[in-house]
């Protein structure tokens, strides 16, 4: 009976289900697991495929091997630093200090600081050679030798690469303004809180855009209110705008100034009309919503970083929505440290490292009954650890 209540401690009802079925469908090498039962070999065999996985990494950054750093030489006293700002086809546009900007392009010889993740991304650091001072237009063609490490950023998991492969939005920026929508499509913490958890695990400050609220309703204005106060009493910034009309962009400038801001969320959320509006011009083009699924129709293709006309030191990313945010690399066992309100009731669970879904006497749970914690946030840890559940025991079956 003991091996039965200790097989909960990390498992909820739907995961442990699934990987029942894993199990029934395992593979000849999972066969050999006589005791596959035991919740002891279970989290070894998950302590393994992590190690594999970490191997898989190692190889892929061997591949990559001409993209680790080179120790300073003098040959390099001549690169510049640069930061990318916009990417323009095979090109990705540096912006110097000084304001220049360089039409810069990978090569067989570019390095990097950032292995087993995507090898430019906006807002890196790189060190750029130019080679040629004469172009067709105003920017000149340069090499891109170093991409310097990324010290925050905002990444997902890159479309049909495999989960080892790392997309990286933005790089080193301060703030993820997270957009979502009073209405078309309608509010969902769901989508928000994904990107909380993307955000915080790459080291950003989060702010959170509710737009549209020009056509919100009276029902759903209540919805945004609860939610408004539900994300501040977690310590995010909240705004409901709406670019349309202007209102709330004022206190949404207040939050950004001073900032390198991204601004993500799903397509059609209004994250360039947003942006257009802070600006007070036209300078992202944003999209007609497509009629047929009221989304947005991916009007945004690519990121760019751009400086706040008005507002100094302020820089703001805009990102192509994606359909579906899909986190990069959740981990079923810290997945609890992005839930911030979790922190201060999780001392009193009454079991060590409690995963907050089926042990008894969980604080965290009893927070949730006595309305402390928000129904919708625990709602969210409980979908995203099944996914990082089902993952972890995908890989561990297809290393
Ligand atoms: N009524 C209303 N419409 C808005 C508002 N903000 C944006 N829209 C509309 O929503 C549609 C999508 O806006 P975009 O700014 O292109 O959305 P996006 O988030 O940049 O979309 P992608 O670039 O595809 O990711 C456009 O038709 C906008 O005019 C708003 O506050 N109110
Ligand atoms: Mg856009
Ligand atoms: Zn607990």
């Amino acid at each position: 009976m003991v091996g039965a209540t200790r097989r909960y401690t990390y498992f909820d009802s739907k995961v442990q289900i699934r990987l029942k079925d894993a199990l029934k469908t395992r593979t000849p090498h999972a066969a050999e697991h006589e005791d596959e039962e035991n919740p002891l070999v279970k989290s070894e065999q998950i302590r393994r495929a992590h190690e594999d996985r970490s191997r898989d990494r190692r190889k892929l950054s061997r591949k990559r091997e001409r993209h680790s750093p080179l120790p300073q030489s003098a040959e390099q006293t001549d690169l510049d630093t640069g930061r990318v700002v916009a990417a323009e086809g095979a090109y990705f546009v540096a912006r110097l200090t000084d304001g220049r900007e360089f039409r810069t392009r990978t090569y067989r010889g570019t390095r990097t600081e950032n292995p087993g993740s995507t090898l430019v991304a906006i807002g890196d650091l790189i060190r750029f050679r130019v080679e040629t001072e004469v172009t067709t237009d105003e920017k000149d063609i340069a090499v891109i030798e170093d991409v310097l490490r990324r010290s925050t950023k905002l990444a997902r998991k890159a479309a049909g690469r495999g989960d080892t492969f790392e997309q990286v939005v933005v790089s080193n920026v301060d703030l993820l303004v997270i957009v979502a929508t009073a209405t078309d499509p309608p509010l969902r913490a769901g989508i928000i809180d994904r990107y909380i958890v993307a955000g915080l695990e790459g080291g950003l400050q989060i702010a959170i855009a509710i737009n549209k609220m020009d056509l919100a309703l009276e029902a759903e204005r209540e919805e945004v209110l609860y939610f408004r106060d539900v994300y501040r009493e977690l310590g995010y910034a909240v705004h409901s705008v709406s670019a349309t009309s202007g209102v709330g962009i004022e206190e949404l400038r207040t939050t950004i100034e001073g900032k390198t801001s991204v601004f993500a969320g799903h397509s059609g959320v209004g994250k360039s009309s947003l942006i257009n509006a802070l600006f007070g011009s036209e300078v992202n083009r944003t999209g007609e919503l497509s009629k047929k699924y009221r989304r947005g129709a991916h009007t945004t293709t690519s990121s760019s970083l751009t400086p706040l006309p008005g507002s100094a030191d302020t820089y703001i990313a805009d990102t192509p929505g994606v359909r579906e945010f899909a986190n990069f690399e959740l981990d079923s066992h810290t997945l609890k440290f992005s839930f911030v309100e979790f922190l201060r009731y999780q001392d009193q669970c009454r079991i060590a490292n409690c995963s907050h879904l089926h042990e008894p006497g969980c604080a965290v749970r009893q927070a949730v009954e006595d309305d402390a914690i928000a129904l919708e946030r625990y709602s969210s840890y409980e979908k995203l650890f099944a996914e990082a559940r089902s993952e972890e025991t995908r890989r561990l079956y297809n290393p």
